[in-house]
């Protein structure tokens, strides 16, 4: 596989429209987080990171920008830098001068957006070889032979690990060093426990682009399942639960409302709620323990002067 060439995993529609409806049919209805990701939800994201109240973008942007000739001595020149969920790939692209990575490969689920980044950024840097994969990392780091073993930087920003129990990532951070061993390691952002309103002002913005993102993921899995969900009739609700130490991203039903589709039907009444993420925030050193547990050390943090978020680098050791 050369430049210019994307690599697509053949979706298995029969298994997301089966995962849905097992989701949709619990006694409490949730959905997966990578489900809001289609290509109007991919794009309502990357306007979220533009709202004066989503601040982890900004701050890891600003993080990463105040030390990157520190990063890059750290890292070292010349690896095969791996984005996962890369996205517009802006924020990986921000770190090609001073790391000068020897491969560049973007992986993200929505592939109809990454052909269009992907294709923006060869324009730029015409000569870095670059690969662009659409797959679901979530469910395997099988990754294919045109990505180089050696050398390699799983880069996972923007506190996506967020989206997993810590459990989950603790399962999920060991695949990644598993694909990075031996010389390899992970460069990766993560939203730290603040107040309250800070955190539910972020998942709950003054001109509502959270709650069409939230929305939209109704319109996508019309798409999806063929399902009659009409979004007037539902209500983003986000909120921290204190206690899990997690953002809450849920859809309330603001009537009684039943919901049909080819594999089975729901009726949801007036305050019912469909849980369609969670985001977890996490103490420093919790999350450090949570790197040690899959395996990662020689850890370097950079953090903002609030420390409202980290940016950590660990070895696969
Ligand atoms: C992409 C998972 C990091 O949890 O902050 C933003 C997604 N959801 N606003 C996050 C999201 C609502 C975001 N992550």
């Amino acid at each position: 596989m050369q430049n210019g060439f994307i690599q697509l995993y053949e979706k298995d529609d029969d298994a997301i429209r089966a995962e849905l409806s097992t989701g949709l049919l619990a006694p409490q209805a949730f959905t997966s987080p990578k489900y809001l990701y289609d290509a109007l939800g991919s794009k309502l994201f990357t306007a979220i990171c533009e709202l004066p109240e989503y601040y982890p973008t900004r701050i890891e942007a600003a993080i990463i920008e105040a030390h990157r000739s520190d990063i890059a001595r750290v890292i070292g020149r010349g690896v095969t830098m791996i984005d996962l969920g890369a996205g517009n790939c802006s924020k990986a692209s921000r770190l090609f001068s001073v790391l000068q990575p020897a491969q560049y490969v973007a992986v993200d689920i929505s592939v109809d957006f990454l052909r269009d980044a992907i294709g923006r950024l060869r324009e730029q840097f015409p000569h870095m070889k670059m690969t662009a994969i659409g797959m679901d990392f979530s469910s395997t780091l099988d990754l294919p032979d045109a990505v180089r073993g050696e050398k390699r930087l799983f880069f996972y920003p923007g506190s996506s690990i967020g989206n997993f129990s810590p459990e989950d990532a603790v399962a999920f951070l060991c695949r990644i060093r598993e694909a990075c061993r031996p010389d390899g390691g992970l460069l990766i952002g993560v939203d730290l426990v603040k107040e309250s309103h800070v955190l539910n002002a972020a998942y709950d913005d003054s001109l509502g682009l959270t709650a069409a993102f939230n929305l939209n993921l109704l319109l996508h899995l019309n798409n999806l399942l063929g399902a009659n969900f009409d979004p007037r009739d539902w209500k983003h609700r986000a909120f921290f639960n204190e206690e899990k130490g997690r953002i809450e991203m849920h859809l309330e039903a603001g009537r009684n409302t039943t919901v049909t589709w080819p594999q089975g039907e729901r009726r949801f009444w007036h305050g019912d709620r469909i849980h369609t993420e969670c985001s977890y925030k996490y103490g420093q050193d919790d999350f450090l323990q949570l790197l040690e547990r899959a395996g990662f050390g020689q850890f370097h943090v950079w953090t903002d002067e609030r420390n409202w978020f980290m940016v950590c680098h660990a070895h696969a050791v």
